[in-house]
């Protein structure tokens, strides 16, 4: 009995070949189904000039795949030199990606595929490393569906049932309906704690190395501000009062002419219960503006995620909207770029935003305590939206 049960255990472990394909396939089911129910127009077209064109995207995750996976890790020749420009960030930025000769649709996935028959040869040939390379590939294609949702949503394009209806299941104790974030504070006492990922395991390299923080007590929401709550505040002149903005955010405002939000929650409910959903789709100028007006303020990153590792404090509605900290993006003491130097570092300076938690739209495997998303402080097509925080006592 012991042997058979051993062997059938065995037998149902996957290799670490099979589980990178397995993921590599789940990936991709997840990116393939996102664009099923779109037509060669609108795969094509420019719905927004920050945003590329969806077809990139699917040529771009094909490139990325060939490039680490075929190509550095297997050792291959790239299966489409020509095209290794079009797809990369940085010599084809957003804002050209309208203009140039990429594939169409149907190549794009054509591209797509075959990539992924020669990333399957090689690493059954010859392995996944150490992992690393291949999950930071599994995790590329993930990140993209979520920038793919953004465009979607822009074009009012998300597929039926996105964004979903149903609140995530909460951290710990769910609050009463209709709870309001001015009632529910946690406090954080002033103390050290170890942030960043850890050194075994996959982590982007802004992650690390862990290092310790020492935080002054806070006091963090227990949840995010509610679409409810960001309807009082517009309602209230937040568009209109000076003193709740900074310089910069008011000069953003009055050049664009933003007088409001346009009320867009995270989840896809109407009515009452779409007013309970977190606030979504708020720019960083937004989200200080209406911290300031309820005698509050961002966190900074290293509460946030202080909060979100800390056991004993009970944080709701993580990982349904993104959520906007009071930090900009740097590399922690003693960083080091890898593999990927144009992952992070580029972004390094006082432009970027830190944003922490994940959005309804971010897959599971990429939204942990630790991991780090950027934005400039004007953007509103990211699903961001804000929780609170203040000085503690
Ligand atoms: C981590 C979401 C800011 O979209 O610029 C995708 C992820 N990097 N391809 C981005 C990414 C390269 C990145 N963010
Ligand atoms: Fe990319």
């Amino acid at each position: 009995m012991a042997s058979i049960a051993t062997a059938t255990h065995q037998a149902a472990t996957p290799s670490p070949e099979e589980q990178v394909l397995g993921a590599l396939g789940e990936a991709r089911e997840r990116t393939l189904a996102l664009v099923s129910h779109l037509d060669e127009d609108q795969l094509t077209r420019v719905h927004s000039s920050i945003m590329s064109p969806l077809a990139w995207d699917l040529g771009h995750i094909a490139a990325y795949e060939d490039l680490w996976l075929a190509h550095r890790l297997a050792g291959l020749e790239l299966l489409r030199p020509d095209l290794a420009g079009v797809y990369d960030a940085f010599e084809t930025p957003r804002a050209a990606r309208g203009d140039i000769e990429a594939l169409g649709p149907a190549d794009a996935r054509a591209y797509m595929r075959a990539v992924r028959t020669r990333v399957a040869e090689a690493i059954a040939r010859q392995g996944v490393g150490d992992g690393d390379v291949c999950e930071m590939v599994v995790r590329h294609e993930l990140q993209h569906s979520e920038t793919m949702r953004q465009t979607l949503a822009i074009a009012g394009l998300l597929p039926t049932g996105e964004p979903p209806d149903l609140a995530p299941p909460a951290v710990g104790v769910e609050h009463p309906p209709g709870f309001e974030h001015e009632d529910g504070w946690l406090e954080s006492p002033a103390g050290s704690f170890a942030m960043g990922a850890g050194e075994t395991g996959f982590a982007y390299d802004n992650e690390r190395p862990r290092h310790t923080v020492a935080l002054r007590a806070f006091r963090i929401a227990r949840r995010p501000v509610s679409a409810a709550s960001w309807m009082r505040f517009v309602e209230g002149g937040g568009y209109e009062r000076r003193e709740w903005w900074s310089d910069e955010g008011w000069a953003w405002k009055e050049e664009h002419d933003i007088t409001h939000h346009p009320a867009l929650a995270a989840g896809g409910a109407d009515g009452e219960a779409g007013e309970l959903q977190p606030a979504c789709h708020v720019s960083w100028f937004e989200a200080d503006a209406f911290a300031r007006a309820h005698d509050a303020r961002l966190p900074s990153e290293a509460e946030w995620e202080r909060a979100a590792t800390w056991d004993q404090l009970v944080f709701a509605q993580v990982g349904r909207v993104w959520e906007w900290t009071g930090s900009t993006f740097g590399g922690y003491p003693g960083f080091v770029a890898h593999p990927y130097r144009e992952y992070s570092e580029v972004f390094f300076g006082e432009d970027y935003r830190v944003l922490r938690g994940g959005s309804w739209a971010t897959s599971p495997r990429v939204k942990t305590a630790t991991f780090r998303n950027w934005d400039l402080p004007q953007r509103r097509q990211i699903f961001a939206g804000v929780r609170l925080a203040r000085d503690g006592s």
